[in-house]
């Protein structure tokens, strides 16, 4: 009985981290293991509980259309109790912010093309002539014809030409019935370049992470601890057997409109779940490389707790700069 306790105890730390991964973040373009990632509207709750941040408000109004302004300070961030340690979630540490804002909602299609419109702006995954799109959105025969251009360890991501951002969903479709969804296929340098056009940045860690938090610290998710309150879904994941089975009890097989959910008292929506999203940090701060990764926050609507428990605030991956995939968008910031 003992053996078979130790034995357990072994796979349990040995290997849960092996096989609680999405994959999500080897999803970079040069990477020879190439491809990771994945409503109905949030119930709008008056949290109580951040009346720290309505008091907060009656002193400074936001005054910038669709952002929240976050108040800055010494607040905490990461974690003490990290699910995945190689992430480097622990340990939890205190940083000191000026206030911000964020954007309430992950950028949309309709945002980008805006911005496109504006600039003539290619993405790179346009130059590239592609991007990694999750197996069920191919054809068993398309999976198939591509079998050799998958990630080898995370077998669900293929490496196909002619998807992009205008063709998020495969190379034969558009942006139908899209426009109010979190623009995806779009690099890091991309990010950066949408956030100057529109005047703001991409947020540092610390300050998505804190927007996140909602003004209450140590809380696995933006609005407490409890995954469904109530019993009900408040963001966009994966239910069901990864990464065939997908229930989509949330109301949603693949991404959610950028205002589905509202998820805390700094009315961000989706701030977990739905896409990842990049921030301006880089992975490792002493990576001088040219194409080096940056961190991305929030997990995505491919994320389950059996592989990829990465829909936390405190939770973390990362992506070359040069990376797209169909579960990775992102969201600006600005100083106050
Ligand atoms: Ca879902
Ligand atoms: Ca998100």
């Amino acid at each position: 009985m003992k053996t078979i306790s130790i034995v357990i105890f072994i796979w349990l730390n040995v290997f849960h981290d092996v096989f609680s991964d999405c994959g999500c973040q080897k999803l970079n373009r040069k990477s020879p293991d190439m491809p990771t990632i994945s409503g109905q509207v949030c119930q709008q709750r008056a949290q109580s509980a951040h009346s720290h941040y309505r008091d907060y408000y009656g002193e400074l109004e936001p005054k910038i259309a669709d952002m929240s302004l976050i108040p800055g300070g010494t607040v905490y961030v990461g974690t003490d109790k990290a699910h995945f340690p190689a992430d480097r979630e622990a340990p939890e540490r205190q940083v000191k912010l000026n206030d911000f804002y964020i954007d309430k909602y992950e950028v949309s299609n309709d945002a980008f093309a805006k911005f496109v419109l504006h600039t003539n702006y290619t993405t790179e995954a346009e130059r590239f002539g592609d991007s990694f799109l999750f197996k069920t959105l191919l054809s068993p025969s398309e999976q198939k014809d591509l079998e050799d251009f998958r990630v080898a360890s995370a077998v669900w991501w293929y490496k196909v030409a002619g998807v992009n951002w205008r063709h998020p969903n495969g190379v034969g479709s558009n942006l139908d019935n899209l426009g109010r969804h979190p623009v995806v296929h779009v690099s890091w340098r991309d990010a950066v370049e949408y956030c100057k056009w529109a005047g703001k940045r991409l947020p540092s860690e610390a300050e998505w992470e804190t927007a996140c938090r909602g003004g209450r610290d140590r809380k696995l998710f933006p609005w407490g601890n409890k995954l469904m309150p109530r019993n009900e879904h408040w963001l966009n994941i994966w239910q069901g057997d990864f990464p065939d089975g997908n229930l989509a009890e949330d109301g949603f097989e693949y991404t959610s409109p950028v205002d589905a959910f509202r998820q805390n008292v700094y009315d961000l929506h989706n701030i977990v779940g739905n896409v990842w999203e990049w921030t301006a940090d880089l992975w490792d701060v002493n990576d001088v490389s040219d194409n080096p990764n940056r961190v991305k926050k929030g997990g995505s609507y491919l994320c389950h707790k059996s592989y990829c428990y990465r829909y936390r605030c405190a939770a973390r991956s990362q992506n070359t700069e040069d990376s797209s995939a169909g579960n990775l968008g992102f969201r600006c910031a600005k100083n106050a």
